[in-house]
């Protein structure tokens, strides 16, 4: 049990949000870290459960990374906008038929607006775009095309969305909420994978770090790399000469240049994590979350909020001394009223009465 709806809320939306990552990025992720890993080479090849484990195209684990983001993203978008299109049609439509409306009938905007579906609320939306926030960077060095395409896709979500919320929905009910909740949490968290994500990616999935450590340890303009870059099947594995992709020798084993590559590789992801996590703390601290000029109005407006609190203690202390000093009035106006009337006859004295109990139900009041 949850203390607070927000609460409620922050869980609900953190577990989907594991659910749908996991449905939408498990295999892009297996394909850049695990496919083509564990393969072994000729004639020793890795199984797990007596299955062999398979490797990625020859174009490269990256190239096959790049076609699955592609297909993945694009065709979530296309799929997801159509039925942001149909859904709503087609409830409306049911909708029309349950309550079935005379269509002839002249009717007042707020029975037309009453007529509509209700808002399913907006939280499909967020999850949309935070995933596509993920598309974009976790996997941005392998898929480089993939901000042009959330752009486009932006570009007719915006109008889809404005029709959907505009003309089919009613007017969601307007929440007072602190934030976007936990939506922030998950975004700076996605960040922060991206950022180990596409360090391990240049350096292990790419041809990045072994070209330039070639190009580093035997060649500057990367003459024969291809036929480096392949290593010869052992003796008697194969019927014939067989090569494969890896640094190894002809007795299966790897070469310096692989161990070399290997530190390599790990000096790189952690120069790139710091500098990157650097750059942004950097950032971070330079750009501030309230821009100067918003604070020195907030400062203000909090300023003129205090003022019209005291001004309205000083008003209501002002209106309670007066009513005091009318009541001292009061009593002398009673005080002359009766010497008058002691000379004076017995309907002049009730006259007096009636005053003085006139000026107690005043001071009461007051
Ligand atoms: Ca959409
Ligand atoms: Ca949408």
């Amino acid at each position: 049990m949850h203390r607070t709806q927000t609460e409620f809320d922050d869980q609900l939306t953190f577990k989907v949000f594991i659910f749908q990552f996991v449905n939408f990025y498990s295999s892009i992720f297996y394909i850049a870290f695990f496919k083509g890993r564990f393969v072994g080479y000729p004639g020793h090849y890795n199984s797990f459960f007596g299955l062999r484990s398979e490797e990625c195209n020859n174009g490269g684990c990256l190239v096959e990374l790049a076609q699955q983001l592609a297909v993945i993203m694009i065709g979530k978008q296309m799929i997801n906008n159509a039925q942001e299109i149909i859904v709503p049609k087609l409830k409306t439509f049911i909708h029309h038929l349950k309550i079935s409306l005379d269509k002839n009938a002249i009717k007042t905007r707020w029975e037309e607006d009453y007529n509509l579906i209700e808002s399913q609320g907006l939280f499909d939306e967020y999850l949309e775009m935070v995933l596509q926030f993920g598309f974009i960077t976790i996997f941005v060095a392998a898929f480089p095309l993939a901000p042009l395409f959330a752009l486009l896709n932006n570009w007719v979500e915006i109008r889809l969305d404005a029709q959907k919320y505009v003309c089919e929905t009613r007017r969601p009910v307007a929440d007072r909420a602190q934030d976007i909740g936990v939506w922030f949490s998950i975004l700076d968290g996605m960040a922060q994978l991206a950022v180990i994500s596409n360090a391990f990616l240049i350096a292990f999935t790419s041809e990045f770090l072994p070209r330039l450590l070639y190009q580093f340890q035997h060649d500057s303009n990367l003459e024969g790399y291809t036929d480096f870059s392949l290593a010869v099947s052992p003796n008697g594995t194969m019927n014939q000469t067989c090569r494969y992709r890896d640094f190894r020798d002809k007795e299966g084993h790897y070469t310096l240049f692989y161990w070399h590559l290997l530190a390599f590789r790990l000096g790189f992801v952690i120069v790139f994590e710091h500098l990157v996590f650097g750059f942004c703390r950097l950032i971070d601290f330079m750009v501030p979350d309230v821009p100067e000029a918003l604070e020195i109005k907030i400062k203000r407006e909090r300023y003129l909020a205090k003022q019209a609190l005291a001004d309205t203690d000083t008003i209501m202390m002002n209106e309670s001394s007066d009513a005091e000093e009318e009541l001292e009035d009061d009593d002398n106006v009673v005080d002359v009223e009766m010497a008058r009337g002691l000379d004076e006859e017995e309907d002049d004295l009730e006259k007096i009465s009636v005053k003085v109990d006139s000026t107690i139900k005043t001071s009461k009041k007051s």
